[in-house]
């Protein structure tokens, strides 16, 4: 196994490992990766839907996402899709995926199945080194401090996605979401600090209203958000992307209007987070 980091901070590419056949020692090596780096990326792969619902249930345990369509073979795996005549794409705006669950989900395992001739890369941000380079003052006051998370405003009837072309296929609009973690929680694995608020599902922080929560979560989030601390992937056929939603941000660019992108999504169940 190879390994050479995508950017200081955030993600690690992985050569000479077929996930198809991965497990024991080398697959503890991999997960150690993903916590740490946030994203773990690997190339040429012969990954079919067998095989990643496989893998998937040799890392731990599947969280089947209540939004997203699911493949008719494979309830396991959510279909994040842009047909080439729409214009809206999943997650094109910096988000951690299922942090408004009681328990969120600890990653994904994302394979690239039709990919546009150029772009639709995905931007991972690691909220450890977010975290690190925050001055002490904003530590200071982060420390007790809990946010409450929520997906309602993105898939309800009246939410983001339902004004615009990929309203139609997203099911779990009448769902009702909610949870309150920590602002900075400790990775279940590695104990490591990381800032957990995020622009797709952060609302306020408990006990202070939206606006009151506003000014300081636009400040951490615009700290987050530095180039600095991110790290870019482009697909190609065969592309894995394994990531862990504690450690890192996300984002999947939609620059590639008129062109259809399909990429398959097991979600890893998590654990309760903590200070
Ligand atoms: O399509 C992508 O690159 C990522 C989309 C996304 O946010 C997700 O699958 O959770
Ligand atoms: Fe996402």
């Amino acid at each position: 196994m190879k390994t050479q980091d995508l950017t200081k901070h955030c993600g690690t590419a992985i050569e000479g490992v077929q996930l198809a056949r991965l497990e024991g020692e080398a697959l503890d090596r991999v997960r150690e990766i993903a916590y740490r780096r946030g994203v773990a990326v690997f190339r040429d792969q012969d990954f079919g839907p067998e095989d990643h619902i496989a893998f998937a249930k040799r890392w731990g345990g599947i969280d089947i996402n209540n939004y997203f369509p699911l493949t008719d073979e494979h309830p396991e795996i959510a279909v994040v899709r842009k047909r080439k005549d729409q214009t809206m794409n999943i997650g094109g705006g910096w988000h951690t995926d299922h942090s408004y669950d009681q328990v969120p989900a600890m990653g994904s395992i994302l394979v690239a199945r039709d990919l546009p001739p150029s772009g639709g890369d995905t931007l991972w941000a690691h909220m450890g080194a977010a975290y690190d380079a925050l001055p002490d003052e904003t530590k200071a006051k982060l420390e007790l401090l809990e946010a409450f998370h929520t997906a309602d405003h993105i898939y309800a009837p009246d939410g983001i996605y339902a004004k615009t072309d990929q309203g139609g296929e997203l099911r779990g609009k009448d769902l009702k979401t909610g949870a309150t973690h920590p602002v900075v929680v400790r990775h279940p694995q590695t104990g490591q600090k990381l800032l957990y608020v995020n622009p797709g599902f952060t609302i306020n922080f408990a006990g202070r209203s939206r606006e009151e929560s506003l000014p300081l979560l636009q400040e951490l989030f615009a700290h987050a958000m530095k180039e600095e601390f991110q790290c870019r992937v482009g697909w190609e056929p065969g592309t894995v992307a394994i990531w862990d939603n504690r450690t890192t941000w996300h984002y999947a660019m939609n620059d590639y209007q008129g062109h259809a992108r399909e990429m398959h999504r097991i979600t890893l169940t998590g654990e309760p987070l903590a200070a």
